[in-house]
């Protein structure tokens, strides 16, 4: 038999309206108790909220970008009855709502005690900086879990909780002194148990502090690189027992921590971009990017953090991929437009009576499908192998529209076909849904080639980045009127600055000139887009 439980958000700390970034799971997936489900990220750290049960995912009740606080319904899982009584009995125990820290939780009862935790014998040492809260209000920790680190002369030390039981109340904070009797926390502990251990800091010998900062911690953060090896490292041994766990080098994370320590995050952070590399440990070298530093801002000035939205966060997957995948080559040259845009002032008027707004794009779409005609070879991508080339017979163009949320491409389809009105129709239509978040996936599908275009904006010339696996794109910058050298004398003549970038895998610097020499021919005289 099985039976569906709810699973919310549990008790994280007080923090309220936290993002959900992932989903760990999908209807239909089959979880471990204790499995993760989501990830949810707070001001101060990131998260994953486990399955309080194994069962299989029915329906998730969220999505990434979400925000959460405890007891928001995260998803319906379908358990064997006896996990689901079990849960259910665990639920029951839970109050829904966080109890404030002050008052005592109705699941503690009459058998409950809170105790003091303080600071134990540390042999002597004074007035020791308290340099990281490994436990917030409402955690439940195990005896021996550790609650807090401290930063002596001497040593990093981990202070363990004398028992098992759940925080109530932090009575120190990062930052603050403490010497042997100092009042840590207060913990909720079972009636029964009685606080009969002694306390024993977890020393960490490796991490002595030396006399003097080491060099890297006096530079700009900017600068801050990972220690050059474990014995400099500087960590709690909380941190030092999860790097040795997962099989971290600590020597190659860049702390993010006070005086260049390294933090639970930085492990999680590192581990996380290796996977993401698809390297791990000490096996990053060769041409593996080391990870970035990471830099407290608000060390400089006032911040404020703002998450990147979808169309933000896919764009920069996209033109990442490309960036790293693509040899780019770029190439400059300058179209002179004069006698086309005396066309356009031409037939603006008319266009404009049908409703229609005729600008140089258009033309630059013609232009190009007349240049990718004459060189197919940049109307292709490379197959997956690298080894063959796929020579497209249609000419769809991407065209980069620039709208509140981000940048897209929507694809105009069959641009060979179609005259200058329709494509102006055309361009206009779907630029007005792009900048109406209304572009279906099959919208930005299936292009060939792509033109990015910031004539209406300015700027001279830029490198876009090749809209993989497209092996090329056009960049379009303003025209300007410039004086050209003809017939032994300096005309005005209206310029505009072209930007062919292309994947040199595919396209030789010869080609890409002809390519681009070829384009520049047909938007100076746009007759001879008729032959
Ligand atoms: N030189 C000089 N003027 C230009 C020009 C050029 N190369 N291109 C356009 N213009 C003029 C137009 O003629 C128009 O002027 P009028 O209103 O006087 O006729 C004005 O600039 C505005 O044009 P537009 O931007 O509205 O229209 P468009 O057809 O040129 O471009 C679109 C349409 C959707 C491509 C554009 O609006 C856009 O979003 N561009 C940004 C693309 C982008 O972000 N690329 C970056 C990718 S890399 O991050």
């Amino acid at each position: 038999m099985s039976k569906i439980i709810e699973v919310s958000v549990p008790d994280i700390g007080g923090a309220k309206d936290v993002d959900v970034i992932e989903l760990l799971v999908a209807p239909g997936d089959s979880v471990k108790a204790e499995s993760s489900l989501i990830t949810l990220e707070g001001d101060k750290a990131t998260m994953e909220i486990p399955s309080p049960a194994a069962g299989k995912v029915r329906d998730i009740k969220v999505k990434v970008g979400d925000k959460v606080s405890q007891g928001s319904l995260i998803l319906t899982l379908e358990v064997a009855d006896e996990a689901g009584k079990a849960e259910e009995a665990e639920q029951k125990q839970k109050p829904a709502v966080p109890q404030p820290a002050s008052e005592k939780p109705q699941s503690a009862g009459a058998a409950s005690k809170t105790i003091e935790v303080s600071v134990p014998d540390i042999g002597g040492a004074k007035d020791v900086d308290v340099i990281e809260l490994l436990v917030a209000p409402g955690d439940e920790v195990k005896a021996e879990s550790p609650l807090i680190t401290l930063e002596g002369d001497k040593a990093t030390m981990d202070i363990p909780s004398p028992q098992a039981g759940k925080v109530r109340e932090m009575k120190v904070k990062v930052g603050d002194k403490v010497s042997q009797g100092s009042l840590i926390l207060t913990l909720e502990v079972a009636g029964d148990q009685v606080a009969k251990t002694e306390q024993k800091p977890e020393l960490t010998q490796p991490t002595k502090i030396p006399e003097k900062q080491p060099e890297f911690a006096a530079q700009p953060a900017a600068e801050k690189q990972p220690a050059a090896s474990t014995a400099e490292v500087h960590a709690g041994p909380s941190v030092r027992r999860l790097a040795r766990e997962l099989g971290v080098d600590l020597s190659q994370i860049t702390a993010s921590g006070p005086k260049n320590r390294i933090l639970k995050e930085d492990v999680q952070r590192f581990v996380k971009s290796a996977l993401a590399r698809g390297t791990v440990g000490s096996a990053v070298g060769g041409l593996a990017v080391a990870p970035a530093p990471v830099i407290d801002f608000a060390e400089f000035g006032e911040i404020e953090t703002k998450p990147l939205n979808k169309i933000k966060r896919l764009t920069g997957i996209n033109v990442h991929r490309s960036w790293v995948t693509v040899p780019h080559v770029t190439q400059f040259a300058e179209a002179d437009i004069t006698e086309l845009e005396a066309f356009r002032e031409q037939q603006k008027a008319a266009a404009e009576k049908k409703g229609i707004k005729l600008t140089p794009l258009v033309f630059i779409m013609k232009a190009v499908v007349a240049a990718l005609k004459a060189f197919p070879q940049f109307n292709a991508s490379l197959d997956p192998s690298g080894e063959q080339l796929i020579l497209k017979k249609y000419v769809h163009l991407g065209v980069a529209v620039d709208t509140p949320n981000g940048l897209v491409v929507p694809v105009v389809r069959n641009v060979d076909q179609k005259g200058l009105y329709i494509l102006a129709e055309e361009l206009a239509k779907i630029s007005a849904k792009a900048r109406d978040k209304g572009l279906s996936v099959a919208d930005m599908r299936g292009g060939c080639f792509t033109i990015s275009s910031l004539g209406g904006i300015g700027g001279t010339a830029f490198t876009p980045i090749v809209n993989s696996p497209e092996v090329a794109i056009l960049g379009v910058s303003k025209a300007s009127i410039k004086p050209v050298y003809q017939n032994n004398t300096f005309v005005p003549r209206l310029m505009l600055p072209l930007s062919l970038s292309y994947d040199h895998r595919v396209i030789d610097g010869a080609d890409g000139a002809r390519f681009i020499v070829y384009l520049s021919e047909k938007l100076s005289d746009i007759r001879t887009l008729l032959l």
